[in-house]
């Protein structure tokens, strides 16, 4: 239901959605039977001509009632909104499945950077990929992230994979997603981090596999990425602020 307001392109992005739905209409309910009894209840012992408004203390067990029993109702949901919250928590957030790849994401004011393997696919290699400002992944791989901050907390998000992680400075936290919808998907700091914290915007580009292998190629460093792999067709033009840097 949220997906037709904001698009999801991760595998745990419905589970979050569901989280939401979830405490929306517990919430909700509660809140139109609260407000709906409230205003019956004026409306019923309001004064009229020849007899005062009623004041009711709401000692009497009787009267009490509407409160206890209520009250306990309203634990009970609190209870299954916490199971909802605990479950999505520890399956996003404690658990890792295994990666297919690792990223280095790292932000500072006021960008965030990638480290990405080259064609060999390991990280820390002579053939990584450096980039600024925008990520290629490819579709339906199990990614997990190694995020660092330079120098202040920033708040990693790509909201179309309902992922928000925040930055520390000296630590590096691992997280993972699992993009499972091609696409250009906005990267937002969400965490405000100084004068520049609106322009630290960038984008994740899902790609398929062919897509992700031919941007690969064009990145890669040619000294390296040539002992490697075929050399990439010639023509090419820049595809990306990377490739447009060297
Ligand atoms: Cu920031």
């Amino acid at each position: 239901m949220l997906e037709r307001y904001l698009t999801a392109a991760s595998t745990y992005a419905h589970w979050i959605d569901y989280q939401f739905l979830l405490i929306a209409a517990l919430v909700g309910f509660w809140l139109i039977v609260a407000e709906g009894m409230m205003f019956l209840l004026i409306f019923k012992f309001r004064a009229r001509d020849g007899r005062p408004s009623q004041y009711i203390t709401g000692e009497e067990p009787h009267l009490k009632r509407w409160i206890t029993i209520p009250h306990f109702l309203i634990i009970v949901c609190d209870i299954v909104i916490l199971a909802g919250a605990i479950t999505v928590w520890y399956n996003i957030k404690q658990v890792m499945p295994p990666a297919d790849a690792t990223v280095r994401v790292i932000g500072q004011q006021w960008a965030w950077s990638f480290q990405q393997p080259g064609p060999d696919g390991v990280l820390d290699t002579a053939d990584d990929i450096r980039t600024v400002g925008e990520m290629h992944v490819v579709v339906n791989t199990t990614y997990h992230f190694e995020l660092l901050s330079r120098d202040v907390v920033h708040s990693f998000a790509i909201p179309a994979f309902r992922l928000k992680q925040d930055a520390l400075p000296g630590r590096t936290i691992n997280g993972w997603f699992r993009p499972n919808r091609v696409g250009t998907y906005d990267i937002q700091c969400t965490q405000i981090c100084g004068i520049g914290h609106a322009l630290m915007a960038g984008r994740i580009i899902v790609e398929t596999p062919q897509d992700h292998a031919a941007w690969l190629l064009r990145n890669s460093n040619p000294a390296v990425a040539e002992q490697q792999t075929p050399p990439a067709s010639p023509g090419d033009g820049p595809a990306t602020m990377a490739e447009a840097r060297r």
